[in-house]
């Protein structure tokens, strides 16, 4: 495959370009000399002991234990499931040492800035509010939320967020989670060598560890992460890798956690940083993200983004970076190499995150401002190593930041937030259904096609997508996030778009707050008309270019939460026809929801929009027929495309502002 033909980002097709011009190689590369190993592909190699590793490659052939394939098949499937949710669940926990670092005072530098949500999560959490200050409020909640990481018996409390049916369901199963990390353990003691040996009995464990990340840690980072930076609501920012700027220092944060991202952004707007960035030779200080590091700054603090996952060794690769400083989850070690050949230095900051050859400046919520701004000045120290640059003049508006209150306020306003409208609208048929797009890049398949492909064909189809991670991200660069992206919205869903004012692709945030989709599900499920649980909803999952294991567990317990998820790239349990049908099939009986996998971008988006019509069938709500909406029209509406058309500057941002009086 040619270069060029590995992306369908033209910035990124630049970088390719310029990378064979320096001989540098990239993770593109890197995929086509690395063949990925036939028998771990299938998920039929188990390593689980030193009789082994036992490859299972012939019909009927067992491990030296005696383990059959759908044995090892289900067990590396649940193995990758725990390691997912404990990744998204540690990074939870840590947000809860910070937030209690914030109550007590000892981080300075961290503020409790959205007492409605504290006061929100602390009604979830059964924590008293009256007549006390913020302060003691925040205390209780962040150890009321550290106590439910490390909980053996009971319940997580968050499960009485999820509809009634639902939580009874789990718990006649035995899934309902007891402790955020007590069913990780439990994963990986019933995994261990000879021990949980039914596949349908360890997949059950899977479900429960992945409930307890998405009903549990990832809920918990979400809600936290609101307290300490402010719940999102809509903003305009720009993304891709034309974001960063050639005569500025340029910092790119890139990794998950939000704590020392929010604190560098206070660092490089502080004008005596400006000052010595200017000092030093640049116009100021550029600071841009990737990956989730990225939809966390970007949709509070309005930090543009350098772009999703595939991105991070291009951005090196402009030349014009001076640091690119990581924290946990998604940091690839290739950046070392691509970084060698210029003068970017790669600072690690978490205590659990070291990559030999970087600049390791540890992170510390005690003196976070502080640490910020040693990273910030060592940025800017390296500005004058600046060799060549070379950054492509490529980047997109987009309007991120809808978290489910925002949701809910623009659909009902301050008083009366409720997402009726939107169940309205999905029983009238003029919105099919909706979907959560979501997940990574990979090098595997061509970069940004699964997410693009199959976020237009349903946008087509009348359905209303969200989307977080990577793949948020990634329609960004093409203008789906904004409202342009409403031309290629079928009738239905274009006028309900045009009614309230939104871009009909919603960025509901990283990947932790995969959890705000959850809460959207358990609203539209208990607010009527849609059914009593999530399984009712018309409604699906997709993950089209899936890599990590923190993507099966999102899938996995939303797969347990009742929906319908289908991953693209391969299938992890391909080796085990049985397994196969049990997370399918079996599964769908059991909890309503189907985990499938699938490469075909176009039967995806087939799956997809059979499914949600299944769904409406069984409602009893009237067939999906396109051509029944689509005549109204909103005036400032057209007027504004008009203008743009013609080439004048109208900011995406006033669209957000259109509500149904402008009209
Ligand atoms: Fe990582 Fe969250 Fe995947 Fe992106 S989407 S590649 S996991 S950064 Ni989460
Ligand atoms: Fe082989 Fe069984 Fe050991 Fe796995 S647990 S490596 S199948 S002997």
């Amino acid at each position: 495959m040619a270069k060029s033909d590995k992306t369908i980002d033209p910035a990124a097709k630049a970088m390719l370009e310029k990378a064979a011009e320096l001989e540098i190689t990239t993770a593109f590369d890197r995929a086509d000399e690395m063949k990925p190993c036939p028998i771990g592909a299938k998920g039929t190699c188990c390593r689980n002991c030193a009789m082994g590793p036992c490859r299972l490659t012939k019909e009927g052939q067992v491990g030296v234990c005696g383990a059959t394939v759908d044995t090892v098949v289900a067990r590396n499937l649940a193995r990758a499931v725990a390691a997912g949710s404990a990744s998204h669940s540690d990074h939870g926990r840590d947000l809860a040492f910070v937030l209690h670092g914030a109550a007590t005072g000892e981080a300075p530098g961290y503020q409790i800035r959205d007492e409605f949500k504290l006061a929100e999560v602390a009604r979830h959490l059964g924590v008293e509010t009256d007549g006390r200050t913020k302060e003691e409020i925040a205390t209780d909640v962040a150890e009321k939320a550290l106590a439910e990481f490390g909980k053996q018996s009971g319940e997580l409390l968050y499960l009485a967020r999820a509809p009634k049916k639902r939580q009874q369901l789990w718990r006649e199963l035995g899934i309902a989670p007891r402790g955020v990390d007590r069913e990780v353990v439990e994963v990986l003691h019933r995994t261990h060598a000879m021990n949980d040996q039914d596949p349908d009995h360890i997949l059950d464990q899977a479900m429960r560890a992945a409930l307890g990340d998405g009903w549990g840690g990832s809920m918990l980072a979400t809600d936290i992460t609101d307290i300490l930076f402010g719940t999102p609501s809509p903003l305009v920012t720009q993304v891709n890798l034309g974001v960063l700027k050639k005569d500025a220092v340029n910092l790119i944060i890139h990794g998950h956690e939000p704590t020392l991202s929010e604190m560098l952004v206070v660092a490089v707007r502080d004008p005596e940083m400006i000052e010595y960035a200017k000092a030093k030779g640049s116009n100021g200080i550029n600071v841009a993200g990737i990956c989730c590091t990225s939809n966390e700054t970007l949709m509070r603090e309005g930090v543009p983004s350098a772009g999703n996952f595939l991105h991070q060794e291009l951005a090196i690769l402009t030349g014009a970076v001076e640091a690119m400083v990581v924290d946990i989850q998604c940091i690839m070690q290739g950046l070392i190499g691509v970084a060698e050949n210029f003068h970017t230095k790669i600072i690690t900051t978490s205590p659990k995150v070291m990559v030999p050859g970087a600049l390791h400046m540890e992170f510390d919520e005690h003196r976070a401002p502080e640490i910020a701004r040693e990273i910030v000045k060592t940025a800017i120290d390296n500005f004058a190593n600046r060799g060549p640059t070379y950054i492509p003049d490529i980047q997109e508006n987009m309007v991120p930041g809808f978290s489910h209150e925002y949701i809910r306020y623009m659909l009902g306003g301050h008083y009366r937030g409720s997402l009726r409208p939107l169940n309205d609208a999905i029983m009238a048929g003029r919105l099919r259904g909706v979907a959560g797009v979501v997940g990574c890049n990979n090098p595997r398949v061509v970069q940004d096609q699964g997410h693009f492909d199959v976020v237009s064909e349903l946008l087509k189809n009348d359905v209303l997508v969200v989307q977080t991670g990577c793949g948020a991200l990634c329609n960004a660069k093409y203008g789906l996030l904004q409202g342009e992206a409403l031309k290629y919205a079928g009738p239905g869903l274009r006028e309900i778009c045009e009614t309230v004012g939104i871009p009909p692709v919603l960025h509901m945030g990283a990947c932790v707050d995969n959890s705000r989709i959850l809460t959207v599900l358990s609203e539209m499920a208990t607010e009527g008309g849609l059914g009593s649980d999530i399984s009712d909803i018309p409604g699906v999952g997709i993950a089209p270019e899936w890599m990590s294991e923190k993507a099966l567990a999102i899938g996995t317990y939303f797969v347990a939460s009742g929906v319908y998820v289908i991953f693209g790239v391969k299938s992890p349990v391909e080796g085990s026809e049985a397994v196969t049908d049990l997370i399918s099939r079996r599964w769908e009986q059991k909890v309503g929801g189907k985990l499938e996998f699938e490469p075909d971008l176009q039967k995806i988006v087939q799956k997809a929009l059979d499914h949600i019509d299944k769904k409406r069938a069984a409602l009893g709500l009237p067939e999906y027929d396109s051509t029944r909406f689509g005549q109204s029209g909103d005036r400032r509406w057209k007027a504004w495309l008009k203008a743009r058309e013609e080439g004048t500057e109208v900011s995406a941002y006033s669209m957000a502002g259109v509500t149904v009086e402008d009209a």
